[in-house]
């Protein structure tokens, strides 16, 4: 078969000296950190609906790269040569799995039917695909926030027949989830808030949202679904407010409806900033409850606002992701690219080159982050830093066994307490600068 990006080579790691841009520098997929290999902390999987089908459209003009791989638009030819570029653009970037929407596979029809008939056909060409290359399915979701039915929301939404529909994308999702033996199965919250409160009963809309989920879970587990479900955090947009607002709040959510068994969290660290969190902090958080199961890698810009989705470049965010991850144990799902080029960024070069990117930022950023759990002086300083619970009291106090008068006493017979040490937070800042840039 005729190659879809033939001017593209296999992309090869050469090492940092390397000036190539088509190869990695630091991406070494069978280098062993921390008695890994890179490919196993690193599960990288393409987003089907940037890479494959967004062309920069923005809400000033529209889109500036060519995605039609020389069929016509919202075709099932069309439909076919997306998988075809996508199997040869992971391949050739030895990115071993993707995530898609239902509606980033096919195109939509009017009638739920026909699309359901166009998803099954194209997932069976999919599986011949992912046969011969060895890739695999990440996770699947369905999209209930584009389709003009959808504006109220899905699970959210104030009418019954848009809650059927939602209940019937979520199924079909699950079934080729399923079908394409995927790890994980994500619930983001597209249109799930509100824009007034002067019209939404909040309290009505989270437990309509938590019914749907149950009924998912019962669905997924019925027909054999035995990977993850994951909520995906993000405070607005499209919504003024969404209901998954962070990872503390989703999490709240999914415990207040008994839903935890069978949820975690997604992880995208653009979402995280526009909650005004930094990316690290709401791995942190996914990861102190057991629920980091899978990252959205991309990056914001904090001078923008917006969700830009951007592919990763910034190393000391990286670092502090996979430090968060190695901290945890690894990830339960995987990392998946929810970034796409800039629009002046058109070329099939450029997406390559951004997917090259993204994975040296990654790359790098687990050798750095396992360098500085190595090195042991910030774990060490911040064992020091609690150690006054170390002792007797200390412990008394973390086993639920001191009462608040033994205390009251002790604090009185002390008259005052000795300030608490520094935090030092100046000399931790420049370790990690020393890991980072140091020799
Ligand atoms: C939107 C977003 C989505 C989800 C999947 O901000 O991140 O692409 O990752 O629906
Ligand atoms: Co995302």
């Amino acid at each position: 078969m005729a190659q879809v990006f033939p001017d593209i080579p296999k992309i090869k790691f050469e090492g940092p000296k390397s000036k190539n841009p088509l190869a990695f520098k630091y991406y070494d997929a069978d280098r062993v950190i921390m008695g890994k290999p890179m490919r196993e902390h690193l599960p990288f999987a393409m987003a089907w609906w940037h890479t494959l089908v967004a062309t920069g459209t923005d809400m000033f003009g529209p889109g500036t790269s060519d995605k039609t791989f020389d069929e016509k638009p919202a075709t099932m030819a069309h439909a076919r040569a997306k998988v075809d570029a996508g199997f040869e653009l992971m391949s050739k970037l030895g990115i071993e799995y993707f995530c898609f929407h239902d509606v980033d596979l096919v195109p939509e029809s009017d009638d739920i039917n026909e699309t359901n008939q166009r998803l099954d056909e194209i997932t069976d060409h999919m599986l011949v695909k992912m046969k011969e290359t060895g890739i695999k399915c990440l996770w699947g979701t369905a999209n209930m926030f584009s389709n003009p039915r959808f504006m109220n929301g899905a699970g959210s939404t104030n009418s019954v027949d848009v809650y059927c529909f939602a209940a019937a994308q979520i199924k079909k999702a699950i079934d080729l989830t399923v079908k394409l033996g995927g790890k994980g199965y994500v619930f983001w919250g597209g249109r799930e808030g509100y824009e007034t409160l002067l019209n939404t009963r909040v309290k009505f809309e989270q437990e309509n949202i938590a019914q749907l989920m149950h009924m998912a879970v019962k669905y997924g587990r019925s027909i054999g679904f035995d990977g993850t479900f994951l909520i995906e955090p993000k405070p607005k947009e499209p919504m003024k407010h969404q209901y998954d607002y962070d990872a503390a709040t989703a999490i709240a959510f999914v415990r207040q409806y008994g839903l935890e068994k069978d949820f975690m969290m997604n992880i995208e660290a653009n979402h995280a900033t526009l909650a005004g969190h930094t990316f690290q902090h709401d791995l942190r958080i996914a990861a102190i409850n057991g629920m980091l199961g899978s990252v959205d890698a991309n990056q914001g810009d904090l001078l923008l606002g917006w969700d830009t989705d951007e592919f990763p470049c910034n190393v000391y965010d990286t670092t502090l992701c996979m430090y968060e991850i190695l901290n945890a144990g690894g990830l339960k799902v995987g990392l998946n690219f929810d970034a796409k080029t800039r629009r002046p960024s058109y070329t099939m070069e450029d997406l390559f080159q951004a997917h090259i990117l993204g994975m040296d930022s990654f790359a790098l950023g687990l050798i750095k982050a396992a360098a500085l759990i190595e090195d042991g002086r910030v774990d060490e300083f911040v064992k020091e830093r609690y150690a006054s619970f170390d002792g007797e009291l200390g412990q008394k106090i973390r086993g639920g066994n001191a009462t608040l008068q033994e205390l009251s006493d002790r604090a009185l017979s002390m008259k005052r307490p000795a300030l608490p040490g520094s935090g030092r937070q100046e000399y931790l800042e420049s370790v990690l600068n020393d890991i980072l840039f140091g020799g």
